[in-house]
């Protein structure tokens, strides 16, 4: 057999290898991790994943060997000067620790060849990674600023400030240079160009933090556009989420600064380095006139300074840049991804609204900015203003968008065609009014440039219902619109923040659809830096607004989250870096508010359930809220579970008896205070108090029928076969109604098109999913059109019930995936697909002539429990034979009425039938 037509291997690292954009992750660990337990080998060093690709079935990797040199050439030649694994006999292909030293600095090629089931491998094509500067030492530049207000500036109230711009000429030596290396973070945010180039296509950076916590550095390699002599660097400075965009209530941490170092290594081994200190010069004259992120920007083409940013260019108006305060943050390389432009939409429509007046609909609410071309005199102000919705005048509705201005302004240099996009903001929107545009604008002169972090899209999912595709649509369209190196709730208000509970079950979703694997670990960061001396967890993180309210629903999220890593990406490091910040705040919501075995302290309640009137935002309806104790008790229990398992993992028995021992005692206190035996049902008998009771396994074995009975029928009777829960119990309600075998109820739900539902929001013409069930009707106090709160765990319901494709609960990383859809009533067919850190999965099955027919394919080194339904039959083929006669099958049997089959990797072409 041909060894090389059978494999290719791919290669992937933990930290995003494009260019040296990033450092990787041990750049931030390093630094961190002093004292920590290390009793499984997490000590944060790089890690090395690979896939296997084969069309062979049954693929499986037994051993592997990874070499790691210091140059493409030695490791070309074998020379593995940096580290040699050996032959090691693993089946791990993912998440392999890196076992030599890290250098600041330094490049890191590589390469890995594996053992299979089918014999060895060649070496893989060879791939690299570069270490950041991994400790404050390295960094010798200086934080640099301008800590002064310029005419125009605005302090108070909407605070908002000109662009500073800061440039320095340098000149190198007439050798080769053998590597450029740029490392920068400008706070808020920069636009950074060496030479008048960009240096890459990344916008709104670096990722937001906690800045007197952490600031996040950018690396760029810059080696090829160092060519001449004379050189420039020029840094635009907006104020992002540190000089906020409001005085009060929003934490500010001052006047825009950055912080630049530029090392040249020449071929003969001398280094140059450029660094941001006094020597700069920096100006507040320059065409940005006006930014921040929820009022927008203002820009003056009249004030455009060409040149400014290359060498040569006459800057004696401009001033001498002051060295200022650090922000107080540890400087730390960035692993999730930046912003960058993703996307495009091209507007669907302007209608002329009143004489100059127009209004563009873009055809779909989305995040980002405008793009657009002018032509007219010098002087000449063209405003854009942004909305989801419209007034039934056809104006735009803003109301809902509270306090945010969300006015872009832009004023012509008069110099014939012109094209325009802010930088330093951005908006939520569909609908946009144009005026001031010279002329007639038409849709050709504008586009919607859609922004969001930098992320692979790794799944797809097509069904026979149009309700459900356009719903995955909105939600798609949703998540991506509110990644902004944190999840925030909505992109368009005055608001835009990383709320925990949003995210709780939200992100597992996600996770099918985005690798959203490093955005979610910076977060966990975000909230561990948020934490309190005393423990407490806040609400929302990074804590831009301080939201401390004690509750175990928001907060969860912090462990939630962690666990929801490991399973699906088999990253543990996140759960052993926040394991003791995690308890610390257990501990603390134990010592301060249970009670009797009882969480006594909430704060949302089932936050945004349907109302009973369609204007109010929040039930008052005690008969339809699920009381608060419930759901932090039950959410209190849940986490002691999560921690318990993470003790074990990380070997910590003393740690998981205490966990499961007070797991126990919650669990009888709970029953015994809220368990009405005769109804079989938990408090007042909602759904959410059943469904969390049921689905955390709060119910003793004899009354689970009676317990999921009662939801079924208030979900039937009273609520008519509509949701009831508001962001709390939605997080397990379609799993839940489909794992206790109702999964009939949840495809109701699922497509519904009447009041209260996804297809609701859908049938009223939305884009994306809302905040509230009744958004086209409730107060706009609260009520985004743009928010992924609600959909709970309808993302998870779509992959792993629908599509079938779900990580075998007690394994990571889809090691082994449990295949098991529900072909429901009504749904005819489905289309799905998954990347998998082990590789592509894919699940397509349609109903055909009575019987069932589905296409599995299973990425090599990793294995499948497939479950056939029998409700279609008994006789079994695999690509038209009787499953008996394929050798590389293991029938397991009847199993609850699916055939239990066991598959290792490769493609298969199941059918049942009835003959
Ligand atoms: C509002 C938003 C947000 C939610 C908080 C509690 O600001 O709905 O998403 O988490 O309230």
């Amino acid at each position: 057999m041909n060894m090389k037509k059978q494999f290719f291997i791919y290669m992937l690292l933990v930290a995003a290898l494009t260019a040296c954009q990033q450092s990787p992750r041990v750049a931030v660990g390093e630094l961190r991790c002093e004292g920590l337990d290390d009793p499984m080998g997490i000590d944060f060093a790089p890690r090395l994943s690979w896939q296997l690709e084969s069309e062979a079935r049954n693929v499986f990797q037994t051993g592997y060997h990874i070499l790691v040199a210091s140059t493409a050439e030695k490791l070309q030649a074998g020379e593995a000067d940096l580290w040699d694994s050996g032959p090691v006999e693993s089946d791990k292909s993912v998440n392999v620790r890196f076992g030599g030293n890290v250098t600041p600095r330094a490049t890191y090629f590589w390469k890995v060849k594996a053992v299979t089931t089918l014999g060895e491998t060649p070496w893989s094509k060879p791939a690299k990674w570069t270490a950041g500067l991994i400790t404050s030492f390295e960094w010798k530049a200086q934080w640099t600023g301008l800590d002064a207000s310029y005419p125009g500036d605005v302090l108070e109230g909407k605070t908002r400030l000109a662009a500073r711009y800061f440039r320095k000429e340098f000149k190198v030596e007439p050798k080769r240079i053998e590597k450029a290396t740029l490392y920068i973070s400008g706070l808020g945010l920069y636009e950074c160009t060496v030479n008048g180039n960009r240096l890459s296509n990344q916008t709104l950076s670096p990722t937001p933090t906690d800045y007197s916590k952490v600031v996040k550095y950018n690396t760029f390699d810059v080696t090829g556009i160092i060519t001449g002599e004379h050189n420039a660097i020029g840094v635009a400075l907006g104020n992002g989420r540190f000089f906020s965009m409001r005085q009060t209530g929003v934490r500010h941490f001052g006047f825009p600064k950055m912080i630049l170092q530029l090392e040249i290594i020449y071929a003969d081994g001398a280094v140059q380095t450029i660094m941001s200190d006094t020597s700069w010069k920096v100006t507040a004259n320059g065409p940005i006139r006006s930014n921040n992120e929820f009022d927008g920007e203002e820009y003056d083409a009249r004030m455009e300074m060409p040149g400014w940013d290359t060498a040569g260019f006459d800057d004696s108006a401009w001033e001498q840049a002051q060295a200022v305060e650090p922000p107080g943050g540890t400087l730390e390389g960035q692993v999730n991804p930046n912003i960058a432009r993703m996307d495009f939409v091209r507007p669907a429509a302007i209608k002329e609204l009143s004489p100059g007046t127009f209004i563009m609909d873009m055809g779909q609410n989305m995040v980002g900015r405008v793009a657009m071309q002018v032509q007219g005199a010098a002087g000449q102000e063209v405003k854009l203003r942004f909305a989801e919705t419209l007034k039934d005048d056809g104006s735009l509705y803003l109301d809902n968008i509270r306090g945010a201005l969300v006015t872009d302004k832009y004023t012509l240099s008069g110099k014939g065609l012109e094209s325009w996009e802010p930088v330093f903001t951005y908006h939520g929107f569909r609908y946009v009014e144009i005026s001031g545009y010279p002329g007639t604008p038409t849709v050709e002169n504008f586009s919607g440039q859609v922004v969001y972090d930098q992320m692979e899209i790794t799944g797809s999912f097509e069904t026979s219902d149009a309700t459900i595709n356009q719903i995955y649509r909105n939600a798609y369209w949703g998540i991506r619109g509110n990644y902004r190196g944190m999840p925030t709730d909505c992109p368009q208000r005055d608001e835009r923040m990383g709320w925990l509970g949003d995210r709780a079950v939200g992100s597992l979703g996600e996770s099918f659809i985005f690798d959203n694997n490093n955005l979610y670990a910076k977060w966990l960061d975000d909230i561990e830096q948020a934490q309190r001396e005393d423990g407490a967890v806040p609400d929302v993180a990074p804590n831009y607004w301080s939201v401390y309210t004690d509750n175990m629903t928001w907060p969860g999220a912090y462990i939630i989250i962690a666990d929801m890593l490991y399973r699906q990406y088999d990253n543990i490091e996140p759960i052993a870096k926040h394991y003791a910040s995690m308890k610390k705040w257990l501990h603390y919501m134990r010592d301060n508010y249970l009670k009797d075995g009882i969480m006594t302290k909430d704060t949302y309640g089932d936050w945004c359930m349907p109302p009973e009137l369609p204007e109010l935002i929040h039930s008052k309806d005690p008969a339809r809220k699920t009381d608060g104790a419930v759901l932090s008790t039950t959410f209190y229990y849940r986490l002691l579970r999560l921690m318990e398992g993470f003790a074990g993992l990380l070997g910590k028995p003393d740690d998981v008896r205490e966990f499961a021992g007070e797991a126990d005692n919650i669990r009888q206190a709970f029953y015994d205070k809220y368990f009405n035996k005769e109804g079989a049902y938990f408090s007042n008998n909602t759904v959410t108090a059943n469904l969390l009771a049921l689905c955390y396994g709060m119910v003793p074995q004899e009354y689970v029928d009676k317990v999921f009975k009662n939801i079924v029928d208030k979900t039937l009777g009273e609520f008519n076969g509509h949701v009831s829960t508001g962001l709390v119990g939605i997080q397990w309600l379609m799993r839940g109604l489909s794992f206790y075998g109702r999964p009939d109820i949840a495809y109701r739900i699922a497509t519904n098109r009447t009041y209260p539902s996804w297809g609701y929001m859908a049938e009223k013409g939305a884009t994306t999913i809302w905040e509230l069930w009744n958004g086209d009707t409730a107060d706009p106090g609260m009520n985004s059109h743009n928010h992924v709160m609600l959909l709970g765990d309808l993302i998870v319901w779509y992959y792993e019930n629908l599509a079938g494709i779900r990580n075998d609960p007690s394994g990571t990383g889809f090691k082994r995936i449990e295949m098991k859809p529900n072909a429901v009533e009504g749904l005819e067919w489905v289309n799905a697909s998954y990347e998998s850190v082990y590789g592509r999965i894919e699940s397509s099955w349609k109903k055909e002539g009575g019987g069932f027919a589905w296409d599995i394919t299973i990425p090599a080194n990793s294995a499948a429990l497939v479950y056939l339904p029998m409700e279609f039959g008994t006789v079994i083929r695999e690509s038209g034979q009787e499953i008996s006669a394929v050798k590389e099958i293991r029938s397991i049997g009847e199993v609850y009425g699916h055939f239990a089959l066991e598959i290792g990797s490769g493609t298969y072409k199941f059918s049942v039938q009835d003959k």
